[in-house]
């Protein structure tokens, strides 16, 4: 008789294991409580490692930022640069997603001049390298990816190239294009939220026939939000630091608020947090409140 109550002693042992790992699981939110200033900082609260990508990964390589001495498991983003550019044309996205916690990869493509499609193809196959990755025990980064919360984004062709990678898998759960670029600004099949980073005066990818038609080709039901820095060029989302730290703060705000589902960072989403008149935005839209 004694078998006969352990069964049932078991099934409630492990029926209680998935609930706490149900329950534990729940909460993706990392770091502290956030501020305009930790938005606006230089890094944020964790300490940051760098991983050498090699070519021989299948894309061109690259680099993965990572929360060194913070526990994981952290969402994964991908980025690719634009049409001639490497990888350091966006370093600076490393460190800071990094620091807030994000494992970053920002890829090299395996030629600088491949189109916005296969500079897709390339950032998805990076973001699948990351998590695996992140499953291979003696990797720096073991334990450290959650493959199931991944965002994508990138400049200029690479920016076409995270509509083009959300558009086609709509698993990806955040999008962030920079000043982005793609013979096609028509993206109605996205459904994963989307923070457009626009320039003002790009003479390159102009707002009026990228940035702008893309944003709104988006499904009005689709999560989405366009933020454009005042008398910007081409480049004025490259770094974190640009339009006066407004694209750093409101990206790594969008990350958190989608990727970490972190409810705290609501008040640089949706929140009064953008004032256009005065300040270093020229414009915003947005799907708001979500
Ligand atoms: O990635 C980019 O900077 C796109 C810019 C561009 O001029 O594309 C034209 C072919």
């Amino acid at each position: 008789m004694i078998s006969t109550r352990r069964f049932p002693m078991r099934r409630l042992a492990i029926g209680l294991v998935f609930v706490f790992a149900a329950v534990l699981g729940a909460c993706d939110w990392r770091g502290p409580t956030p501020t305009e200033q930790l938005l606006t900082a230089s890094t944020g609260p964790f300490a940051v490692s760098t991983l050498a990508v090699p070519t021989s990964a299948g894309f061109g390589g690259g680099t993965i930022y990572y929360p060194s001495t913070t526990p994981g498991p952290f969402a994964v983003v991908s980025l690719s640069p634009g049409f001639t550019e490497s990888q350091s044309a966006i370093a600076g996205w490393g460190p800071r997603l990094a620091s807030h916690g994000f494992v970053t990869i920002i890829i090299n493509t395996s030629n600088p001049f491949i189109d916005p499609s296969q500079r897709s193809t390339e950032q998805r196959q990076a973001l699948t390298y990351v998590v695996t990755q992140g499953q291979t025990s003696g990797s720096p980064i073991f334990g450290k990816v959650d493959g199931q919360r991944r965002g994508v984004g990138g400049h200029s062709m690479g920016g076409g190239a995270s509509l083009i990678s959300a558009q086609a898998d709509p698993t990806i759960r955040a999008v962030m294009p920079m000043a982005p670029w793609n013979s096609s600004a028509s993206f109605p099949g996205i459904t994963s939220p989307t923070l457009i980073l626009a320039c003002q005066n790009d003479g390159i990818a102009p707002v009026g026939s990228h940035a702008s038609p893309m944003y709104n080709s988006i499904p009005a039901s689709t999560k989405k939000e366009y933020i454009s820095v005042a008398g910007g060029d081409h480049s004025c989302a490259n770094a974190p630091t640009g339009g006066g730290s407004a694209v750093g703060k409101f990206g790594v705000a969008f990350l958190k608020r989608f990727l970490d589902n972190d409810g705290r960072y609501d008040p640089w989403t949706c929140g009064a947090s953008k004032p256009v008149a005065g300040g270093s935005l020229s414009e915003v839209r947005s799907t708001c409140p979500f």
